[in-house]
């Protein structure tokens, strides 16, 4: 980036269809009322918010019957759909994307909107769930299980709602952190697909600091690529953010999930930023206070902010 005008384009995206809790649409307002776009001018960046809410919830249409296992497969495609538009403007003026979820559905679009512009792109994907069902193989139906696999293309034949989204990720340009509640079905596409994943056991065993290491040496061997960073709040130990929809425990401590921010940001290429599944509804005050508090942190930190 320019040193002189560094600008971050901020969406907020009011959207919960991905998956069946109410209140994760209210994550973006509640990080903005928290104060995280004063806090990104703090750092030095001009800051580019459209930001009336809701954006995103007109588009979702009213009737909406599942599509074999999909649920909501109407609203999750055009929200999208939309965003992806909306994160490829931001991303062709030089801007730096953060979105503010939402479910991780939304990732089909911000992946989708940076990848038309930055053409070798990879992808850091954060989170306890490695979000590679395919729609035959999803469980849940819960389309935020799904969108690696539409960026990957796996979804043979096209899905006529999602035809728009074009395969924009291959296997050796996407690298999980924090995984521990992986589906068996998933367990196979990403051993047969070779995709290499960081789960909560090699945070265990090499530290975050070699993980780290390792993972951006996978993506990005010469140091090149421009970096999309997909940061789902769930990736956190549910002690760290309690107020999102499917908390597991055993995951990443206060401190490494602000490590892996910081050391992303550190290689000046990171170009997008997601932060996702905070759900303000869910859990006490304190618990939602300290969600809400550590997404606006984790931004923070991919946007720059340093300890020293
Ligand atoms: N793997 C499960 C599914 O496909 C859970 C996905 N839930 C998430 N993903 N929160 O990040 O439904
Ligand atoms: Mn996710
Ligand atoms: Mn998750
Ligand atoms: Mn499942």
């Amino acid at each position: 980036f320019d040193e002189q005008e560094r600008t971050v384009s901020v969406v907020g995206v009011d959207f919960s269809g991905g998956q069946p809790k109410a209140g994760v649409d209210q994550g973006p307002f509640q990080m903005v009322q928290f104060g995280v776009l004063d806090q990104i001018k703090e750092l030095g960046w001009k800051v580019n918010f459209d930001g009336t809410f809701p954006n995103f919830q007109k588009l979702v249409p009213t009737e909406d019957p599942d599509i074999g296992r999909m649920k909501k497969p109407r609203a999750v495609s055009s929200v999208t759909r939309a965003l992806a538009d909306k994160v490829r403007l931001a991303a062709q003026k030089g801007h730096f994307a953060l979105t503010l979820g939402g479910d991780h559905s939304i990732a089909i679009g911000t992946v989708s909107g940076t990848a038309a512009v930055h053409k070798d792109l990879c992808v850091i994907w954060v989170d306890a769930h490695a979000d590679i069902n395919t729609v035959e193989s999803t469980d849940s139906g819960n389309l935020h299980g799904c969108p690696v696999s539409f960026l990957m293309g796996l979804n043979k034949p096209d899905v006529p709602q999602f035809e728009w989204v074009q395969p924009c990720l291959t296997p050796d340009r996407i690298v999980y952190i924090g995984l521990r509640d992986v589906d068996p079905a998933e367990k196979k596409i990403l051993k047969e697909l070779g995709i290499k994943a960081f789960s909560m056991h090699e945070v265990d065993r090499y530290g975050i600091g070699k993980v780290v290491d390792m993972a951006l040496e996978h993506v990005n061997p010469h140091n090149n690529r421009p970096i999309h960073l997909s940061f789902d709040v769930d990736a956190l130990d549910p002690t760290v953010a309690p107020a999102t929809g499917t908390p597991v425990r055993g995951g990443l401590t206060f401190r490494e999930g602000h490590y892996i921010c910081e050391a992303i940001a550190e290689t000046g290429l990171l170009v997008a930023m997601d932060m996702v599944e905070v759900n303000p509804a869910l859990g006490d005050d304190n618990g939602l206070l300290q969600t809400v508090t550590v997404g606006c942190s984790l931004v923070r930190c991919g946007l720059g902010e340093t300890l020293l």
